[in-house]
């Protein structure tokens, strides 16, 4: 498998809780790699702008108010197949449903404030990268 690159995004709800070392804790365990990262705080206007493949669904405008609430932490994890990797690290959409030991079983309040979002397929991390991160800030 390919040496790959995610767009990861702590959450304001985990921001709000001080928890982005425990976060990035479980990427490097997983043997993911932190090559970026920023603490931002999103506009409403960024936030559905990031979503906006969300825009038809109900629960669009609560993601995007919780989105720009308070802080967020912007990265991108590197290593072998990181985009299934995080997915795999992040644990299911509902926290409910999440396997134990990953993020959204152990950290995660409810489906809408779930602490961590993560590209899912090689075209949209690409995209995330890009919306977040300039060349100059990558440096692998
Ligand atoms: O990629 P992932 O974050 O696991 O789920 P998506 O289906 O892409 O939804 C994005 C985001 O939207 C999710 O992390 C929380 C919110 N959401 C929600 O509030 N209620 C739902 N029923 C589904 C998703
Ligand atoms: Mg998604």
């Amino acid at each position: 498998m390919a040496t790959e690159r995610t767009l990861s995004i702590i959450k304001p709800d985990a921001t709000r809780r001080n928890l982005t070392g425990k976060i990035n804790a479980k990427f490097e365990e997983a043997g993911l790699r932190i090559v970026a990262q920023k603490r931002i705080k999103l506009s409403m206007e960024q936030a559905g702008k990031f979503y906006e493949v969300h825009a038809a669904r109900p629960f669009y405008g609560e993601l995007c108010e919780f989105m720009a609430s308070e802080p967020v932490v912007v990265q991108v994890l590197e290593g072998e197949g990181a985009i299934l990797k995080n997915r795999e690290v992040m644990g299911a959409t509902n926290p409910a449903d999440a396997a134990p030991g990953t993020i959204r079983a152990e950290f995660a309040e409810s489906v809408g404030e779930n602490s961590v979002h993560g590209s899912d397929a090689p075209e949209t991390a690409a995209q995330e990268i890009a919306f977040f991160f300039s060349g100059l800030e990558l440096v692998g």
